[in-house]
């Protein structure tokens, strides 16, 4: 077992810093040169005490045409990617929503645990009910014990796949930065697939007997909200193209660049690299890593990775790529699958790269594993936080989860099943609201797992042996990922990853695979498990944990949280389905389980 002193923890923060600044730097020397017109915005300066930091949003429909095909978008602030969260570990996050729209919609922290306020984690149905059609709503988070990279999104209906996305970072205070000489500046890489059409009518298709479970494809995909889309390949041929441009990092020579990768994806899984150039990862989903240098990095749909550039090279421009997995996805007609973006050195000029690969090794030591087959995550054997735990154990709860697709033989539409069991739950009852009732009884389609001691430890096996990949998230944790493969898992045959295994709040479950997570029950809450490729999230993959019921209950719901489940489902939408496309069954809201109840505050 390894140790968590303290005084471990500091010596190999400093350590690695040493190394870091040794090894990358001493080959090039450094330039002091500060070009103003490279720097980014400032992040708010570090205070000793924590801020509350309020955020304005407006929630509108607009159009936006990223990578030069024009169609309809929902933004905040008129901005895509959305406005960017950024503030210091231990702040207070204060986000004031105002719904302009005519639908619901709701926001989810991704990442953030929601330790002690579980009512703003933003799954309608779970933690809240919808924010009503033009009125407003506020969200308040702390972010004790949370740094590194993570972003928000949209959880009414597929609301994100339609411009509902951004960036959250959280800062590292300096004294405490592990990596705070490890680079000079960083630059955000936001990645997505990009559909040509609304979500609606992608939806309504996907959730029909003649889609056949296939997921909509997409269309091309955007690093930091652009692409470039040849507009001769347009389907519909008369949808509005023009040329666009691809984004590109502005950089200085012999810098360190942290990069911030995040996958927004709503169905892809991207291999991102940079032409020429090798990435030393330093953050998988908030937690520090050991460094490890790899060539490209696999990264599936909600997660997270920061890597370091070293702008070492020739003085010129590069190619970023992000090349969609299309062996995990099914067969597109119309689809662009290699995202590019360029990295532009200064003084290189403006012309398009002419790099033509991934960095190739040439000798066997630089040569990285980094995966181990298709639509996997990087090695999991390889990735270690930084600041080590031991695996947790004894197992208390131990839940072995089939995933599976289906038709039910009625509607033949196929739909995405844990255990036998596709979610429908009632985004105007949720859960937590349920749970103040003593006498709440979950019906069997809400999948609810109680968890009802205190240090338990939760262990979660993801059998996927019959299907393609999903990319499993889950609220309120970060968990451990003991083991990862493919086949069957089989407990004590099986390796699992004892020391120091990976902390990280999605990971994926390879194609005909496993994966397997461990968790600590610490955190009163309604959290969410799903797969976070959008679509399978309304086909039913998803299910919950009630964590903590009773002191959940003790906690109360905040009177203007309880507020939201007065307004009734608007026509059309259907009640008791959340994740079910609208128009079909009507059915009353459950308002009035809990109009009584004594506990708002
Ligand atoms: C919502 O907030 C905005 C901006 O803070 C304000 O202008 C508007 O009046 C508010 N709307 C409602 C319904 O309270
Ligand atoms: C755009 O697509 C057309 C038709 O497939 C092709 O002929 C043309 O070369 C493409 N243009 C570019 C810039 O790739
Ligand atoms: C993002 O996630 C999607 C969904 O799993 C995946 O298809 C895509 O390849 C990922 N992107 C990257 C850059 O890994
Ligand atoms: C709430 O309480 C009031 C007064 O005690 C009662 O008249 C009403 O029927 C109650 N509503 C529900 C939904 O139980
Ligand atoms: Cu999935």
């Amino acid at each position: 077992m390894q140790t968590t002193s303290p005084s471990s923890w500091l010596w190999r923060s400093i350590t690695i810093a040493i190394l870091l600044s040794l090894t990358l730097l001493l080959s090039t020397p450094l330039t002091n040169s500060f070009t103003p017109a490279l720097a980014h915005a400032q992040p708010p300066p570090f205070t000793d005490t924590p801020r509350n930091r309020i955020f304005f949003w407006k929630v509108t429909y607009s159009t936006l045409a990223p990578d030069g095909v024009t169609r309809p978008v929902i933004l905040v602030n008129e901005k895509y990617p959305g406005p960017k969260i950024e503030v210091n570990r231990g702040d207070y996050v204060t986000v004031v929503v105002e719904n302009a729209l005519d639908v619901p919609t709701s926001f989810h922290w991704h990442g953030m645990t929601m330790r002690d306020d579980p009512w703003y984690d933003g799954v309608p149905g779970m933690n809240q009910c919808p924010i009503p059609a033009g009125t407003n709503f506020t969200y308040a988070f702390g972010t004790d014990n949370i740094v590194g990279t993570h972003w928000w999104h949209a959880h009414f209906e597929n609301q994100y796949i339609d411009g509902l996305v951004g960036v959250i970072t959280i800062r590292e205070p300096p004294a405490t930065d592990p990596f705070l000489h490890a680079y000079d500046e960083e630059r955000n890489v936001i990645l997505t697939d990009w559909y040509h059409q609304a979500t609606g009518p992608l939806l309504q298709k996907y959730m029909s007997p003649a889609s056949r479970g296939m997921e909509p494809v997409p269309n091309s995909g955007l690093i930091n909200g652009k692409g470039s889309f040849n507009c001769s390949n347009v389907i519909p041929a008369d949808l509005p193209c023009a040329p666009s441009e691809r984004a590109v990092i502005h950089v200085l020579a012999n810098r360190r660049y942290r990069l911030r990768i995040i996958n927004t994806s709503a169905a892809a899984p991207f291999l991102f690299s940079v032409d020429g150039h090798q990435l030393l990862v330093i953050e998988a989903d908030g937690t520090y890593l050991n460094p490890y240098l790899v060539d490209s990095i696999p990264i599936n749909s909600g997660q997270r990775y920061s890597a370091i550039l070293v702008t070492n090279q020739d003085v010129a421009n590069y190619w970023m790529r992000a090349e969609m997995g299309t062996e995990c996805m099914p067969p597109g007609t119309n689809l662009d699958p290699v995202v590019l973006g360029e990295i532009r050195y200064q003084g290189a000029g403006i012309a398009p790269p002419t790099s033509v690969g991934r960095f190739v090794p040439t000798s066997p030591k630089d040569v990285n594993p980094a995966f181990s087959a298709a639509c996997q995550d990087l090695d999991l054997f390889a990735l270690h936080p930084l600041k080590p735990e031991p695996i947790l154990e004894p197992i208390s709860n131990n839940y072995d989860i089939k995933i599976s697709f289906k038709t039910d033989g009625q509607d033949h539409i196929v739909r995405g099943y844990l255990n036998d069991i596709t979610f429908d739950g009632n985004p105007w009852n949720p859960t937590i609201v349920q749970n103040l009732n003593d006498a709440a009884e979950y019906s069997v389609q809400e999948h609810v797992m109680r968890l009802d001691r205190r240090g338990a430890v939760v262990q979660i096996i993801l059998d996927n042996s019959r299907g393609g990949e999903h990319p499993f998230h889950l609220h309120g944790h970060t968990f451990q990922v003991v083991a990862q493969g493919l086949g069957v898992y089989e407990e004590g045959k099986t390796p699992i990853n004892t020391i120091n295994p990976l902390r990280r709040d999605t990971a994926t479950v390879p194609k005909h695979g496993f994966t397997v997570i461990r968790f600590k029950v610490d955190n009163p809450g309604v959290w969410a498990l799903h797969c976070h490729i959008e679509w399978h999230v309304t086909t039913g993959l998803v299910m919950q944990f009630l964590e903590l019921p009773d002191e959940l209950r003790a906690m109360g719901i905040p009177k203007h949280v309880a507020k939201l489940c007065e307004t009734p489902a608007p026509a059309g939408f259907k009640a008791n389905t959340g994740f079910m496309p609208a128009g079909a069954k009507r059915q009353a809201p459950a308002v009035a389980a809990f109009a009584n109840a004594t506990h708002f505050h």
